[in-house]
């Protein structure tokens, strides 16, 4: 791809005057749109890793992702923090981020890991730079309400790839569900047991890895076989199942859904809302 994203109007969500983000749940077309212009995003990005950003004085979500990038391939944890906190002032302002800088940035980081342009210490030191980048708005996710009634966010047993799960947890928690997050690698039997104390209707597995993915079946048949009292709805998502359409169903779950808002229009369908919001946190 030759075209600089500035050059490119229409793929730009505006930071500043939109209010949501750029997904119409009603139209598959917008949605399937958006994500082919993320991979060519991305492919944009890798592309021009090393070649600085520009000045600019009105910087599209584009213009910041590479900016991003270009931090944590310095490395720069500085710079990411600043970069990101020029930006976000409220949490609508984090979503955005999260999926239109740090998602693209971090596909990126794997592509030129996979491409041996950089080292895995670089991506190591990179994912760690995130890391620390996304715990700086943990007072302002966790502070907002969440009436919408507790569910599970977890990375599925030997999957260690947990900043995914993490992004979806935070839109989950900022779209008014109270969630509880495990991170990585987290044993059936932990799942079960949150699920159990916490009554959460429904539990969100994220996987990365195909090979992960028998671990997965097991985990759902486990969540199954405990015939726990809430009866958890199953939904997954995550790179692992981008390659075959039926892999969700293999693996015994109720749903797959592509991005967190097309999770959380699932959630949504499938709970009736505002049941006894005095008893949520
Ligand atoms: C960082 C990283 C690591 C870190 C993870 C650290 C951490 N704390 O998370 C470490 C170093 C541990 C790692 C290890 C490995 N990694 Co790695 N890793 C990555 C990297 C660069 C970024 C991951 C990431 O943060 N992505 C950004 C997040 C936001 O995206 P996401 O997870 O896709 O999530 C989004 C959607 O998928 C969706 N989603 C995800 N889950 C869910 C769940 C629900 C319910 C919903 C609704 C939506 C949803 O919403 C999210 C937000 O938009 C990726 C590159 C990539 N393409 O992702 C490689 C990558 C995933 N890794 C890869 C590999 C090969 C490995 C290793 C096998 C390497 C090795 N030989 O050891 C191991 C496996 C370890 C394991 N058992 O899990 C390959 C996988 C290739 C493949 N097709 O299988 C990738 C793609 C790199 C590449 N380009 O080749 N990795």
């Amino acid at each position: 791809m030759s075209t600089s994203p500035s050059e490119r109007p229409d793929l730009v969500c505006d930071p500043i005057t939109n209010a949501g983000p750029p997904y119409d749940l009603r139209s598959p077309e917008v949605h399937i749109r958006n994500e082919v212009e993320r991979i060519r995003f991305i492919s944009w990005l890798v592309d021009h890793a090393h070649t600085p950003p520009p000045e600019t004085t009105a910087p599209s979500m584009q213009t910041y992702a590479h900016q991003y990038l270009a931090a944590l391939l310095k490395p720069d944890a500085r710079a990411a923090v600043r970069i990101t906190g020029d930006h976000i002032k409220t949490p609508a302002q984090i979503e955005l981020w999260w999926e239109h800088v740090i998602q693209p940035t971090m596909y990126a980081i794997g592509d030129l890991w996979a491409q041996g342009r950089i080292s895995v210490g670089q991506e190591h030191l990179a994912t760690a730079i995130t890391q620390r980048v996304m715990s700086v708005y943990y007072p302002l996710i966790l502070e907002l309400p969440r009436p919408k009634g507790p569910i599970v966010v977890t990375a599925s047993p030997g999957e260690y790839h947990e900043i995914g799960p993490r992004l979806v947890a935070d839109i989950f928690e900022m779209n008014g569900w109270d969630v509880y997050y495990t991170g990585a690698n987290t044993p059936a039997l932990t799942v079960i047991d949150l699920i159990q104390s916490i009554e959460a209707r429904f539990v969100c597995v994220s996987t990365t890895l195909v090979t992960s993915l028998r671990a997965v079946s097991s985990l759902i048949a486990q969540v199954r076989a405990a015939n726990l009292p809430s009866q958890p709805k199953v939904l997954v998502g995550g790179q692992a199942y981008s390659q075959t359409a039926t892999l969700w169903q293999d693996v015994g779950a109720d749903h797959l859904a592509a991005n967190p808002y097309d999770g959380i229009a699932y959630l949504e369908a499938h709970v009736s809302l505002g049941v006894e919001p005095e008893n949520r946190r």
